[in-house]
């Protein structure tokens, strides 16, 4: 398979300017591509995943990707998707960003190992430009009439649009065209809401450099959730590439609990498994739906790619520990993760009797439905049965001497944090 039926087996091609040129060049000829993120945040979420795992898709195929980090643009903001004008940053904050998504971005695609992948930053060919240059080498080469018509401005005629916003699009024609001119850069590549700005680049291309100029533009399709809920969103907001702000284990969840309409599509998009295993794995969710193996495959081939192996055996074990209850074995550390979002309650140090405890932190509704559950043995704590009315509860039952684990009934879990 070539790179481009892959993607099309895939399901991730969109819209694509020249498909037969496209697919005649990367038959012929190593190209060079780019795709770019602007630092609008201290790290990526995993919407952004796809394209950037499509770079890695091409890497493998033999061509050379190029990544750009938004320093430039990220001081403007892109418009594409958005009703309202954005909040401009400082200065600081996005020089912040930039630094915190090149290192996510080094650490996902191994930039200073042996590959090929290459990282640039905008605001190094953009900053010194004068406004004099600027209008006379640029803006000469755009049509106002032809930027209004564009979608992403189109939409903003009513609500209205800064001429801050509304360049934008300027600015992103112009790194295509010095990634052309200085990298050889023959192919974009990015969401379907960049589509816009990826044929804009294309046409500054051929103005400055002659229409027989060989560049492309390919997007990818928004990702569509069967129930129709916005994809890459929990409950808790969106599920982020650091760890920090997602732990591996919610990352893990996250992937796990696909429904089983979705499941071979994000196979398809996010890893790189072969059609082979996939097709196999589709056939067990046909078959053996209860078992979720192709859930599992997704939630372990995607914890191992974002946060390493070790992180995804340790997301195991805490998913593992709260299936079976055989919560003893975790640590502190995994605790607070695999509790995160768990009812949480706070005890103080003093030594208390069980039911008393339960019913003041409110696990219980009263002392006799407390006395009741601990009699018939629905209540454990860290993964150990409660048998003893008369029990105390104490500081030294404690993780690390932070946490107690109440579990009532089979899967109902609380969190006691003791301060
Ligand atoms: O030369 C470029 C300069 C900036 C950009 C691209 C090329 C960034 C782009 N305008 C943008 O806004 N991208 C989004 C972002 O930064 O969050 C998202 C897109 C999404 C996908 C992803 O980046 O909305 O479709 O392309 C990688």
């Amino acid at each position: 398979m070539n790179i481009i039926d892959e993607l099309e087996w895939r399901g991730a091609i969109n819209q694509q300017t020249d498909a037969e040129g496209l697919r005649e060049l990367v038959e012929n000829k190593q190209i060079s591509l780019y795709c770019g993120v602007d630092p609008t945040g201290d790290s990526m979420h995993i919407g952004h995943l796809i394209p950037f795992m499509m770079m890695k898709r091409f890497q493998l195929a033999g061509h050379c990707p190029v990544i750009l980090i938004g320093g430039a643009t990220g001081t403007i903001g892109d418009p594409s998707g958005r009703q309202t004008e954005r909040q401009l940053q400082t200065m600081e904050q996005v020089q912040a960003n930039v630094d915190a998504l090149t290192a996510q971005m080094k650490k996902l695609f191994d930039i200073d190992g042996s590959n090929s992948l290459k990282m640039v930053n905008n605001y190094d060919w953009t900053h010194q430009l004068n406004v004099i240059d600027f209008l006379r080498d640029y803006g000469k080469n755009f049509s106002v009439n032809t930027m209004l018509a564009k979608d992403i401005v189109a939409s903003r005629l009513d609500s209205g649009i800064s001429f801050t916003e509304f360049s934008y699009q300027i600015l992103q024609s112009m790194d295509f065209h010095h990634l052309y001119k200085h990298e050889d850069v023959q192919l974009q590549i990015g969401g379907s809401d960049q589509w816009g700005n990826i044929t804009s680049g294309l046409d500054l291309i051929r103005r400055k450099e002659g229409p027989e100029a060989k560049v492309f533009g390919l997007t990818i399709p928004l990702m569509l959730k069967a129930d129709g809920t916005k994809f890459g969103k929990t409950a808790g907001g969106a599920v982020w590439l650091d760890a920090n702000k997602t732990t591996p284990f919610e990352f893990y969840q996250f992937w796990a609990n696909t429904d089983d309409r979705d499941v071979i599509k994000y196979l398809k998009f996010f890893t790189f498994l072969d059609k082979e295993t996939i097709d196999q794995l589709e056939e067990k969710v046909q078959t053996e739906p209860h078992k979720r193996e192709a859930q599992k495959v997704l939630a372990e081939e995607m914890t191992k790619f974002v946060h390493g192996e070790a992180l995804l055996i340790q997301a195991k074990k805490i998913t593992e520990a709260l299936f079976s209850g055989d919560i003893k074995s975790l640590t502190a550390d995994e605790i607070e993760q695999g509790f995160k979002d768990m009812p949480t309650f706070h005890a103080s140090k003093e030594t208390m009797n069980i039911v008393d405890w339960l019913v003041e932190l409110g696990i219980e509704p009263s002392k006799r439905q407390a006395r009741e559950d601990i009699t018939k043995g629905a209540i454990s704590m860290n993964g150990e049965r409660v048998t003893d009315v008369g029990m105390d509860v104490s500081v030294e039952l404690a993780f690390d001497g932070r946490f107690i684990i109440i579990r009532k009934g089979k899967k109902n879990y609380s969190l006691v944090r003791i301060s």
